[in-house]
């Protein structure tokens, strides 16, 4: 199977004006968790490297893993994370206020990963997932989310239309930057969708990795580091029209945006467009400047770690997240300064992270040792976690939050 193919070409506008912009180096897979039996082995490594398009602005990797290595066994489950699967929630609730009539109507999600969102309003209408992760698949069926197992795909657009009819709404929540072929995936939406009706997808937004340093979210599963700018140029090459977007703190900050056959567009577009413009997110200079901010915060991070450790102190991460594993590998911090991780995802506890072979652990383990530090890995949670481990944080541990800037609290 190969595993590894070269893009040259952008994977929006398919112009080969492609500027590299940032280079991670060769990156075990960020969610390819480790089981101990594995841990004599080299993970395997790919290059990781970032590029702008100049032509529509599109940030993205050219380097494909295959798909079906990345996705088919996975181990990030949506409703681990409580704050997102309420984010999505609420979500589903306002899908159905502004766009359901009826039972019969119906909502396809593509990336539907544990049914945390479907399994929210599927007694309210007709719903059916799509996820290639055959462990997930199973696991949202069980749940009773109907969750077709597969890639999203033209043909399986045209199965499920053959099937089940058209869609009202077509949801894809931190799927879409996953996906090589952007345009066999928008096609394919348009196909599934009725007249007047409306894709909701979720990226995260390459302002705010370019603003706040997050370069954490550069992992092989993340193919595109979207704009509204490069969105829309999308959107146009198929014929559809950015209708709304909304920016979320999620994952940092993520875009939701509307996307539909119709003509109208919300004026919240050409504001955001226009402030992508003043943030320079067209212009190659924006990009440049990211790199050093990322190796000056690498050094205080390093610097803070080793001097800790020769002080003798329990340092452990917090949070098992695919964005901790760009860190830990890319800032080369392991098990001789972490001592172990803990994560409320059961399918990650009993594992190691790849490249750095530190042990994840149920977050009980964390009030057993009585850390003196602990590197939250999952910073984009920081205000929930911080709350939740007051009486960690009594017992004198501090937290080191990592991204946008190194910082004790
Ligand atoms: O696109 C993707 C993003 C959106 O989600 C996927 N490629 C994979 C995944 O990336 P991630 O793993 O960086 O996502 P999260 O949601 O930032 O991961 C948080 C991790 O932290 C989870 O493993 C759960 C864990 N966690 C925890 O241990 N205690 C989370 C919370 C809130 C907690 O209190």
């Amino acid at each position: 199977m190969i595993n590894c193919t070269r893009k040259t070409t952008c994977r929006i506008c398919r112009s080969s004006d492609l500027i590299k912009v940032l280079d991670l180096g060769k990156t075990p897979l960020a969610n390819s968790f480790l089981q101990e039996k594995e841990l004599l082995k080299q993970s395997p490594r790919f290059p990781l490297r970032l590029y702008f398009c100049s032509v529509c602005s599109l940030v993205q990797l050219c380097d494909v893993v295959n798909p079906a290595v990345l996705f088919k066994n996975y181990h990030y489950i949506t409703s681990a994370s409580k704050p997102l699967a309420e984010h999505f929630r609420l979500l589903g609730a306002e899908v159905l206020r502004r766009f359901i009539k009826t039972k019969k109507d119906l909502i396809i999600e593509i990336g539907s990963n544990d049914g945390a969102l479907l399994g929210s309003i599927k007694k309210r209408c007709r719903t059916i997932g799509v996820d290639p992760a055959e462990n997930i698949a199973k696991a949202a069926n069980r749940k009773g989310v109907k969750t077709i197992c597969a890639f999203f795909s033209g043909r399986l657009s045209e199965k499920i239309v053959r099937q089940y009819g058209h869609a009202k709404v077509v949801i894809a929540n931190n799927v879409v930057a996953h996906i090589n072929d952007l345009h066999e995936l928008f096609l394919g939406v348009k196909n599934l969708l009725t007249a007047d009706g409306v894709f909701i997808f979720e990226v995260h937004w390459v302002g705010n990795l370019i603003g706040s340093g997050g370069f954490d979210q550069i992992y092989h599963e993340h193919l595109s580091y979207f704009s509204l700018h490069s969105l829309n140029h999308l959107a146009q090459s198929v014929g559809l029209t950015m209708v709304d977007v909304v920016l979320f703190p999620v994952h940092g900050q993520s875009m939701r945006v509307y996307v539909g056959k119709t003509k109208q567009r919300n004026k919240s577009v050409a504001a955001f467009l226009t402030m992508e413009k003043k943030r320079g997110l067209n212009k190659i200079k924006t990009y440049n400047t990211f790199s050093k901010k990322i190796e000056d915060n690498k050094k205080k991070l390093v610097r803070l770690l080793f001097n800790l450790k020769k002080q003798k102190k329990k340092i452990i991460g917090y949070g098992a997240p695919a964005k901790g594993n760009t860190l830990l590998n890319y800032f080369k911090i392991d098990n001789k300064i972490i001592d172990f991780i803990t994560d409320t995802t059961p399918l990650k506890q009993g594992l190691y992270t790849p490249g750095t072979h530190i042990p994840i652990f149920a977050p009980e383990k964390a009030r057993e040792e009585r850390p003196d530090y602990v590197l939250l890995l999952s910073w984009n949670y920081a205000d929930t976690i911080l709350k939740k481990e007051k009486d960690l944080q009594k017992e004198g541990a501090k937290f080191i939050i990592p991204v946008p800037e190194t910082r004790i609290v």
